[in-house]
């Protein structure tokens, strides 16, 4: 993990000098929680199933981020890495290739998390967050969501929303 502010080419790790490493304790303080699974087996996975249903996770899809898979590819990229929110928790797991989310801790510092083959993570709805690419430019991941999807981001500034006021609330006591 790393914390990336700068203009440089977002598909670079952006690591802090010196490093500064985040827990995975820390993360779950911001509401941020992380499995690590087989994505080899994850049609057939029972540890993914369990999780399915406890976390009452309904929906799921897969979906291919490259240039040539993707339709509409720069664009849809350059969202993702719009700083926004949403709804609901946005769930993700990574079958294949790597990736970055970023996510703004309590200070507004951004959190880099390198995802790689095998990491399923959640971030909490009102979270600020990002995503995109590493220099590889490919990753596949399974979006889960609970009940009927809902994909709209919210561009920071939202402050205002209840979503977010709740999240803010949610943080304080940590
Ligand atoms: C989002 O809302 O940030 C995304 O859907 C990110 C891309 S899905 C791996
Ligand atoms: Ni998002």
């Amino acid at each position: 993990m790393a914390t990336p502010n700068s203009e440089e080419d977002q598909r670079k790790p952006h690591k802090l000098t010196p490093d500064q490493p985040v827990s995975l304790e820390e993360l779950r303080q911001l509401g941020v929680f992380h499995w690590k699974l087989n994505a080899d087996i994850y049609e057939t996975d029972p540890e993914l199933e369990k999780i399915r249903k406890d976390q009452g996770y309904s929906y799921m899809d897969i979906i291919s981020i490259h240039k040539d898979t993707l339709p509409n590819y720069e664009e849809k990229l350059k969202r993702f890495f719009e700083e926004h929110l949403h709804l609901d928790d946005e769930i993700r797991y990574i079958l294949d290739g790597q990736a970055y989310f970023d996510v703004r801790d309590q200070e507004e510092r951004w959190i880099r998390i390198a995802m790689r083959k095998g990491d399923l993570i959640t971030l909490p709805a009102g979270i600020y967050h990002r995503f995109t690419l590493d220099e590889t430019n490919y990753t596949k991941a399974m979006r889960l969501f609970v009940g009927e999807p809902v994909w709209k981001a919210y561009n920071r500034p939202a402050d205002d929303s209840d979503i977010r006021k709740k999240y803010v609330t949610s943080l304080q006591g940590c």
